[in-house]
């Protein structure tokens, strides 16, 4: 079977990179608002870059004047707040059928606790919605994109807090209630596994506020509360609007063993079984038995509330999405030269080639994500994330010519167009990520682009902000008319 003729062919974005205008019309201050773009930290040590002391918080959280100059590059994002107009044109011009897009907890509830809704932040996304209706543009929209408010961070232990699951789940009644009749797909939290990855932006957690705490007992908790979040608000959703479809989203890594050795191999697996724990949970709705005993084995206790368990299983999600960049490979020998520049270090695999930011690049690895997510649970799959962050040239004649970035999304398709065709898989849709430059959620760039737009500014804060067509506009328009076909 080809790609079904309603593949919701499309593009992702997330408030806290895109949206920029970050106090504008009463919104609070997010975890996203208090990261910044720091030269001075190498852009492929990912782990550096998410950490933040609690000193840094806190003076960012009082620092809310000038963006550029604080570097804190989320806050102005893309400026898609007062350009929606212009770039859902440029969706429509695409031939979008979809847009992936987060709505910022912050604009509702500015303190995630507060009382009372700020209507001006919901009129903002019945403006948006609106916009999308005008050109038949189907939103996909995540509740949770690396933007939960500051001050759950800082007055509360962020997610680790039960309190949190109350508060967000005011935010998804509030949201769902007002937008259900013209928001058909949901997502409840972005790469749900991220939370020991990047804790403060995932999760609201300040690691220096749990000094002396074994870390990763927080982190299993605050995860608990997130799997509890998730399937509460898919009940909201399916209760409010019935034929609602709602995603989990994880970060599908694919993992290989560097070697035949058995070793290898079955590192390999229990690494890919550290990414399908958290699909598993959603999609089946309980804690596979291998999870409890890596606690057991580490003397991590996990803290359930009764009813817990029953919430989990009554409320699974309708289909998985995820977000595929690259592959990693693992080895339990000494050979092999560390990979250090992707979101997961691991091994180099000497077959695949890497971006600009050490990410290796691997079609044929989505395209076994596809067929094992498919075979695994037999229910439908969304890529919601696939690109190639690179640096862009803009050449003097103003064109930009990123044939890498073609190349990149070309091969990626077609392997995906395999596994649909060939494989058997049900998909949904194909959202590559930052189809207009966006600020990185990793190092805080601007110069680590994904866009088929580009957007004028750097990682200062510079630039006009207007908006160009690279040359791969026009080859993903192509894409997106032949549902595929002309690659
Ligand atoms: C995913 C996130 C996105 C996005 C992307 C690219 O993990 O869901 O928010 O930014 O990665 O990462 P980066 O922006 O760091 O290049």
């Amino acid at each position: 079977m080809p790609l079904r003729p309603d593949f919701l062919w499309g593009g992702a974005t997330a408030a806290n990179q895109y949206e920029g205008a970050f106090n504008t019309d009463g919104k609070g201050l997010s975890v996203a608002d208090v990261t910044k773009f720091r030269p001075e930290i190498p852009m492929t040590d990912f782990a550096k870059n998410q950490y933040y002391t609690l000193a840094e918080v806190e003076a960012a959280a009082s620092d809310t004047a000038d963006d550029s100059v604080l570097r804190y590059a989320k806050r102005h994002g893309s400026d898609f707040y007062h350009r929606y107009k212009e770039d859902i044109a440029l969706m429509a011009e695409l031939g979008f059928k979809t847009f992936r897009m987060s709505i910022a907890w912050t604009r509702i509830f500015p303190n995630g606790d507060d009382e009372k809704p700020n209507e001006a932040g919901l009129a903002f996304y019945d403006r948006v919605f609106d916009e999308l209706e005008k050109y038949n543009i189907e939103p996909l929209v995540t509740l949770s994109h690396y933007e939960p408010p500051v001050n759950l961070a800082l007055n509360y232990d962020g997610w680790y807090d039960r309190q949190v699951i109350d508060f967000f789940l005011k935010f998804v009644n509030t949201v769902v209630t007002r937008y259900a009749s013209r928001v058909k797909y949901w997502l409840t939290f972005n790469e749900v596994d991220s939370m020991s990855r990047h804790p403060l932006t995932t999760g609201a957690i300040i690691e220096e506020k749990f000094t002396g705490r074994n870390l990763e007992e927080v982190y299993v908790q605050a995860m608990h509360h997130q799997f509890v979040a998730s399937a509460l608000a898919t009940k909201i959703i399916h209760d409010i609007r019935p034929e609602a479809q709602v995603g989990c989203m994880i970060t599908k890594r694919t993992v290989y063993p560097l070697t035949a050795n058995p070793s290898d191999v079955l590192a390999a697996q229990a690494a890919e079984r550290d990414v399908y724990l958290y699909s598993d949970v959603q999609v089946r709705g309980y804690y596979p038995q291998y999870y409890y005993n890596q606690l057991n084995q580490k003397g991590i206790t996990l803290v359930k509330n009764l009813g817990d368990d029953e919430i989990m299983r009554a409320y699974p999600v309708d289909f998985i999405s995820f977000s595929y960049y690259s592959s990693s490979c693992v080895t339990t020998t000494d050979k092999g030269e560390t990979d250090s520049g992707n979101i997961y270090s691991g091994v180099k695999n000497p077959y695949l080639k890497t971006s600009e930011w050490g990410w290796a690049m691997d079609p044929q690895g989505l395209r076994k994500s596809l067929i094992d997510l498919y075979d695994r649970y037999q229910k439908p799959l969304f890529i919601v994330e696939n690109g190639l962050g690179a640096i862009d040239k803009v050449e003097s004649d103003g064109s930009i010519n990123d044939d890498y970035r073609i190349e990149y999304l070309r091969t990626h398709i077609r392997e995906m167009i395999r596994a649909v065709e060939e494989d058997g898989v049900d998909l949904l849709g194909y959202t590559p990520w930052g189809w207009i430059d966006l600020v990185s959620a990793g190092t805080s760039q601007m110069s680590k682009r994904y866009g088929v737009v580009y957007v004028d500014c750097d990682d200062y804060g510079n630039g006009t902000f207007n908006r160009r067509k690279k040359k791969s506009f026009s080859w993903y328009q192509k894409v997106i008319k032949s549902n595929g076909q002309d690659l």
